[in-house]
């Protein structure tokens, strides 16, 4: 026991200090050090102070997941350690009688979701709910529990065949890269920060083997393709075929070596995650051919050359813009051009020109744009092109690794989305980012903090009720009807009346005054306001605001990009003759939806289809906002525990019931116990088989009481 003391108290001690003491401490009172304590139930008594403590403790002896509850808690190492994710502890976690008497891990949630899915009291589909702020790890663990399947639930052919890379389990593994190199960037919270939010359910045979899988995601955060923060970076794939590609392939894409874009940021940087071969590699194992390839590559670059097309201010209104440096920018028009197989001419046209059609007879009139609105052409036409081909890669990836119907029946789901962020700067992108956050928060508190302990009540069990934060009023200011944040931005866009920030910022504070969720900087000069969100109050800036949620795509884009000749393109940009045949004739189109509209529609799609499942959620922390190792910060940590509401969790679990199975299926399952055990004898059961069926005279639910009861008698569920 000494020497657990002297071990534990050998680790540096950034910021706790005082663990020699407290060790001690805790070794003359005869209770287990606070490193130990596995399940924060456990700590005496439990408080933000206590778990906090105990998580300190445990960070600093190198052990990352301690179980709270229903939850699982997962501190960042920010430091490989390989040990901790091998095959062998996989199988490890996956053989155990009981996995939950093992150490906490991820590969217990896994494993006890898989055999939840078969479990014979309540077959079900499962998903997996990791959440946490930007940077806390979200991503590396759904990866982690993705190669943890890949692993339990192969089928039995297994590793050994000579085609692993045909294999289904390493397609889905490989959808990973792909859509990492895509769909993530460096932000200032992350270095490989998701941009899109991401559903996949794996779907597993009768003989629970991972057959396949789809893939769902969420709104990527396509202005990055055209503006990047300052020290932030663009999405990684354009780094990775800047750096990576061979002599050739510069030749091809016009890219030499030095040369300078002022989309790619940060260039000089070099990531973890620039690793091109890799996502080539993935790429081609999902069935993209290198031509296929070679050819997105090539769009990629001609985006590149078209950030560096610059306009000037026009002088004359009615004529269009000039370029800037004249000689430099015609360059990069034409090459773009070349490499999006675009005629030269029209591209420069469209981006300088505006058509529009007006009058019975629908004339056409051209207007010449001025500089910014040229800008923004030139911004809107990549984010087009770039948007597209991310969903076009979805769906390839799609038809690659989904499972004919027939040949599953029941998936594990897991949500990985973009984390809760607060930048000094902050648009429509994180607000629709925070939004998911807090519509998963709310999950959580509806599914476990409400649900349960009414649930408790209504079945007349005795309880003293835990209150909660619960974040229903934040919710409501974001997207409640009639009147929210959403409603008033969507009105603006549906008025087109031109407003500024300013008039903005004001619409929303009058119409929204006295709501308790709402803030104003009054410091701040710039309009904006502030949403006290669960993790954190953050300050949304107005200008600009409107537009981004109306997303206009100017249809002589479209029709541009739809005279290329490029292959990838043509995919991406079908000519619709019946589109052209409407326009015509003048028929109008259907009314577009704006962003946060079809943004909620989604989320709340996803969550119907949550709640069709029995959800485990895995908490993940960042432990300093830095990425080091061995570094807790307790403010740090403390803000994230208040903000995910961890030590309610923590009392409903400790004085809850951890099981709970209707009543229909606990008798079907659990009869024998009946014959086997005298009614009489004083069992582990609080009821008896019989009752409650009808409702009438007892709970519908059976609350299981004793968890002993179900692993001693019953075996592990999936037996
Ligand atoms: P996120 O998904 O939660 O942020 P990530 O999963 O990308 O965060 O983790 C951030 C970084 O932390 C990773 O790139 C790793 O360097 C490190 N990391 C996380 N978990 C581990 C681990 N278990 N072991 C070692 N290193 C780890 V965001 O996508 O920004 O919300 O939107
Ligand atoms: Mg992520």
């Amino acid at each position: 026991m000494l020497q657990q003391v002297n071990g534990h108290s050998s680790v540096s001690d950034a910021q706790g200090g005082e663990s020699f003491r407290e060790d001690l401490q805790e070794f003359l009172s005869g209770e287990a050090p606070l490193h130990q304590l596995d399940d924060l139930t456990k700590v005496n008594p439990v408080t933000l102070e206590t778990v906090l403590r105990c998580l300190q403790a445990r960070y600093m002896a190198d052990t990352f997941y301690t179980n709270a509850g229903c939850t699982l808690v997962a501190l960042n190492p920010f430091k490989p350690v390989p040990q901790l994710y091998s095959p062998e502890l996989m199988r490890e976690y996956h053989a155990a009688p009981q996995p939950q008497k093992l150490k906490p891990h991820i590969f217990t949630v896994g494993e006890q979701t898989y055999r939840n899915v078969k479990s014979l009291i309540e077959p079900v589909n499962q998903s997996i709910i990791v959440s946490g702020e930007s940077g806390a790890g979200k991503t590396w663990t759904s990866r982690c529990l993705m190669k943890f399947y890949a692993v339990v639930a192969a089928s039995p052919t297994s590793w050994d065949s000579h085609k692993i890379a045909e294999r289904i389990e390493q397609r889905i593994l490989n959808s990973n890269p792909v859509m990492e190199a895509f769909g993530n960037a460096c932000t200032l919270r992350n270095n490989n920060s998701s941009r899109f939010g991401k559903f996949i359910q794996l779907q597993l045979n009768s003989a629970q083997q991972m057959t396949g899988a789809a893939v769902q995601t969420y709104l990527l955060e396509k202005t990055r393709v055209a503006c990047q923060a300052s020290s932030e970076r663009n999405f990684h794939i354009f780094y990775q075929m800047c750096k990576g590609a061979s002599a050739d392939e510069r030749l091809q894409w016009h890219l030499p070596k030095g040369a300078a874009f002022s989309w790619l940021p940060n260039s000089e940087r070099t990531l973890e995650e620039d690793c091109f071969e890799v996502t080539r590699e993935a790429m081609l194992h999902l069935g993209i051919e290198t031509p296929t390839q070679n050819n997105v590559f090539k769009v990629l670059a001609g985006l590149l050359h078209l950030g560096n097309i610059r306009f000037a201010d026009s002088e004359d209104e009615a004529q269009p813009c000039q370029l800037m440096d004249d000689a430099k920018c015609e360059g990069s028009v034409r090459t773009s051009a070349l490499l999006l197989l675009l005629p030269e001419d029209p591209l420069l046209e469209t981006l300088r020109i505006r058509t529009i059609r007006a009058g019975r007879q629908q004339q056409v009139f051209r207007k010449p744009c001025s500089r910014a609105e040229c800008d923004t052409r030139r911004d809107c036409l990549a984010k087009l092109v770039y948007s597209r081909l991310f969903d076009w890669l979805v769906s390839v990836i799609n038809s690659s690794i989904c499972a004919d119907p027939s040949s599953w029946s029941t998936f594990i789901g897991l949500l990985d989305v973009y984390g809760f962020e607060s930048f000094p700067h902050n648009s429509l992108e994180q607000l629709c980012i925070n939004y998911a956050n807090e519509k998963l928060q709310q999950h959580f508190v509806a599914h476990y903090l409400r649900a349960q302990q009414e649930e408790y009540t209504v079945e007349g069990l005795e309880w003293s009720f835990v209150n909660y934060q619960d974040n229903q009023t934040c919710l409501d200011l974001i997207e409640g009807s009639p009147l929210s944040i959403c409603s008033l931005i969507n009105e603006e866009c549906r008025l087109n009346r031109p407003s500024s920030a300013a008039q903005l910022q004001t619409r929303i504070e009058s119409a929204l005054a006295g709501r308790p969720c709402l803030g104003h900087n009054k410091l701040s000069r710039e309009p904006s306001f502030i949403v006290v969100h669960y993790a954190g109050p953050v300050r949304y800036h107005t200008a600009g605001l409107v537009e981004k949620n109306k997303d206009p795509i100017p249809p002589e884009l479209t029709r541009l990009l739809q005279q290329s000749q490029d292959p990838v393109l043509k995919v991406l940009f079908p000519t619709d003759p019946e589109e052209k045949s409407q326009e015509e004739q003048g028929q109008s189109r259907a009314p577009v939806l704006t962003v946060v509209s079809k943004f909620k529609a989604s989320l709340e799609q996803l969550l119907q289809v949550l709640h069709r499942t029995t959800p485990h959620y895995i908490r993940c922390i960042k432990p300093n906002g830095q990425g080091q190792a061995q570094t807790f910060l307790r403010e740090e940590v403390l803000s994230q525990l208040e903000a995910c509401g961890l030590v309610e969790t923590i009392h409903i679990s400790a004085a809850g019931f951890p099981i709970r199975v209707s009543h229909q299926n606990f008798v079907e399952r659990y009869e024998l116990l009946r014959r086997l055990r005298p009614r009489t004898s004083p069992g582990p059961c609080s009821l008896s088989l019989d009752e409650g069926r009808s409702g009438e005279r007892g709970p519908s639910v059976s609350h299981l009481f004793n968890h002993s009861l179900l692993s001693t008698c019953a075996g592990p569920s999936q037996g």
